[in-house]
């Protein structure tokens, strides 16, 4: 069993991957102004993920969604970001979304905590994603 799955990883990874690709959604139009506003604005985040974790793909695709430019580290790619994870985070599995502030870095993971969390931080009303939807 643990060899089935060892050997369909790869497979399932692929086709994610793949389907991630097909259908990436659209960032919202924003000025240069405007999005040099909101990178200032999320220059404290870090994503620490895995290519082709759903999890992480789930999270990339909402910040791509949302036009957020935020710094990715691979966990499984760069060792400096694996360790940096576990040292700081404790726990060594991505998505983990840490935010950095005066008083420290706090380590966010789950995916699904993660996207509520850009959600209220980074609302989409007033760019043309929202004005698309009504
Ligand atoms: N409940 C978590 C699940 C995250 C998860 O299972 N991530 C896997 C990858 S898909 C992981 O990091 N496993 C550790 C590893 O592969 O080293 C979430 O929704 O974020």
């Amino acid at each position: 069993m643990g060899l089935f799955f060892k050997l369909i990883r790869p497979l399932l990874g692929f086709f994610i991957l793949k389907f991630d690709r097909m259908t990436a959604p659209r960032p919202p139009f924003r000025t240069p102004e405007e999005q040099r506003k909101l990178d200032a604005a999320t220059a404290h985040l870090t994503l620490y993920q895995l290519e082709a974790c759903p999890f992480c793909v789930k999270v990339r695709r909402e910040i791509l969604r949302r036009g957020l430019h935020v710094r990715m580290k691979d966990i499984k790619r760069d060792p400096v970001a694996a360790e940096e994870l576990l040292a700081g985070g404790k726990i060594d599995q991505g998505p983990c979304l840490r935010i950095d502030s005066k008083a420290g870095s706090h380590w966010m993971y789950e995916s699904s905590e993660i996207i509520s969390y850009l959600g209220k931080e980074y609302p989409l009303q007033g760019t043309n994603a929202e004005t698309a939807k009504a």
